[in-house]
């Protein structure tokens, strides 16, 4: 009986901690803001057959809409209802979506904005992506319905009924997030309406939920809500399967909340992944890469069964959030690829690959000016489609870094690697390092100011290999760099660090 209880508790602690993705597939790919639409054509021309493993998708619930500044990206973490309809599209487009890229064996995971509804100063009316009224000032939102009674009043203890000190923990989670309107989770009406609202994507087919600032909620509160949802549809996915957890806990270390709350309800967002490898690759604060030999736990990270790694996010690419100016986006793509790169090859964590919009940068003492500004969008404020180029690149403004042949290849590197040890460590004392994955890939790093030539140990089986960053294997032949690897399991690799793209990779089957 107490072996029972055991597995059957520790069944439970796991079960939503796993991704489901489907065979042979690993990473997922954040799709910042598009239209439900185009990730569908996405899933069936480009993540399908390139062996992406899942998409997270913007909130796809009702939010408010915003003429000033005009149209956010940020208005979509204001909900105004649980109707399906939001700046990405209708509910119709949404199941469109979700059927095709189940179908195409990529899972969607659902951003769920569940800790507040829109900012106080919201207004009232039907200025909302679904055309509901809604009343911030008394708390109306009849389109779920909620009222007054339905969020964090005089739980709060501030003056101003707002966070103001990040160091006290009841403020953190009964008061208001930057005046988001709180929700009441302790109630019962409260966690049905949420969970309500998650089991109907889940009815749809989704995989599983990012879930949006769960500092702010209390765990208990959590786990009564994720307790009501159901498992993942059976035309998808296997019998008794549990939606994916993944909480967004901002946790750099020194704060009163910590990530460990949450490990036990499902995996946690490790921010300290991008902002320590950003320091890292910009060669900041004295580190290095020889320092990475024991990356993942040995730098302190979360225990690599919990969690959620990546190098940027929607908030910290443009200064909202954690990580500050380490965090290395597209606008220093040299930077990125190597440390998306990096994390692609390292066995720790679910990785997650941004793939973002470009906006008007334009700073002012330091502070970006337009870090509020929308995806490509028309005069009306809708949203503009994803063109693809001749060359597979994206453009109105669609950067598709998940697009760039080297960020591409190196998800297929991951799929080819999976389940393989971190092995042959080689470094040069400083910032020429390179490690394989048992023998199924390998790969080297020069991100030094002189030009590495040198022959180390691959682990790899003897043959010619196709370095699938400076090109691929296309038919018989590499259009990239060609390694040789000797029967010793020996290469010679020569990169120089003027190169475009100072980093060499190649797996079994990159092989020629
Ligand atoms: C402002 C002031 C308030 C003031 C209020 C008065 O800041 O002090 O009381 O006006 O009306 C937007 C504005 C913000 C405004 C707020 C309410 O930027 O200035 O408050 O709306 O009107 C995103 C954006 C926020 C945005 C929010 C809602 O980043 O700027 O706020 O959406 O539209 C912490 C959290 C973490 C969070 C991170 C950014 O612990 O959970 O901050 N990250 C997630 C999401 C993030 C999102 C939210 C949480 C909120 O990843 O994108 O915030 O859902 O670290
Ligand atoms: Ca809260």
């Amino acid at each position: 009986m107490k072996l029972f209880i055991l597995v059957a508790l520790f069944g439970l602690s796991i079960a939503q901690h796993n991704p489901h993705i489907k065979q042979g597939r690993t990473a997922i790919v954040h799709l910042f803001e598009w239209r439900w639409a185009d990730i569908a054509a996405e899933c069936e021309r480009f993540l399908g057959p390139n062996g992406f493993g899942g998409v997270q998708i913007s909130p796809p619930n009702e939010h408010i809409v915003l003429n000033s500044p005009w149209r956010p990206w940020w208005q979509r973490y204001q909900p105004i209802s649980y109707n399906l309809c939001s700046r990405s599209g209708s509910e119709d487009e949404l199941r469109d979506m979700i059927t095709r890229c189940n179908n195409v064996g990529v899972n969607i995971y659902v951003d769920a904005v569940i800790n507040h509804m829109c900012g106080a100063s919201g207004g009232e009316g039907n200025h909302s992506s679904c055309g509901s009224r809604f009343n911030a000032g008394t708390k109306d939102f009849p389109s779920v319905p909620y009222s007054a009674l339905d969020f964090n009043n005089n739980k709060c203890k501030t003056s101003s009924g707002d966070i103001e000190n990040y160091s006290d923990v009841f403020q953190v989670r009964d008061c208001r997030l930057v005046s988001l309107l709180d929700l009441a989770l302790e109630k019962d009406y409260v966690r049905s309406k949420v969970a309500e609202y998650m089991n109907k994507l889940i009815d749809m087919g989704v995989a599983g939920f990012r879930v949006d600032a769960c500092k702010h909620m209390w765990p208990g509160d959590l786990e009564a809500v994720y307790g009501r949802l159901q498992n993942l549809s059976t035309v998808w996915f296997p019998n008794n399967s549990r939606p994916f957890i993944f909480q967004e806990v901002i946790d750099l270390g020194g704060e009163a909340i910590s990530a460990r709350e949450y490990f036990h309800l499902g995996r946690v967002t490790e921010f300290k992944y991008g902002a320590k490898l950003g320091t890292v690759f910009r060669k900041w604060k004295g580190e290095k890469l020889v320092f990475t030999r024991n990356w993942g736990e040995g730098w302190g990270f979360m225990p690599d069964g919990n969690a959620v790694v990546f190098i940027d996010n929607h908030d910290n690419q443009r200064g909202h959030g954690a990580g500050g100016a380490s965090i290395v986006t597209f606008w220093d793509s040299k930077l990125h690829k190597m440390a998306v790169g990096y994390m692609l090859a390292h066995p720790y964590g679910v990785a997650r690959v941004m793939s973002s919009f470009r906006w008007d940068r334009r700073f002012v003492d330091g502070k970006d000016q337009n870090d509020w500004m929308g995806p490509p969008s028309n005069s009306d404020g809708s949203t503009k489609p994803v063109p693809i180029n001749p060359d597979q690149t994206c453009g109105d403004g669609w950067v598709c870094e998940h697009r760039w042949r080297q960020i591409k290849n190196m998800v297929i590197f991951r799929n080819v690697v999976d389940g393989q040890p971190h092995s042959n460590w080689w470094d040069n004392g400083s910032n020429q390092v390179a490690f394989g994955r048992g023998n199924r890939g390998f790969i080297v790093f020069n991100n030094d100011d002189s030009d590495l030539d040198v022959t180390m140990n691959t682990g790899m089986s003897g043959g010619t290999y196709c370095d699938v960053i400076s090109g691929q294997k296309e038919g018989g032949t590499c259009t990239g760099k060609k390694i040789h690897v000797g029967s010793d399991g020996r290469a010679h690799f020569k990169i120089s660090n003027s190169e475009e793209d100072p980093f060499v990779a190649i797996h079994a089957e990159s092989k020629l």
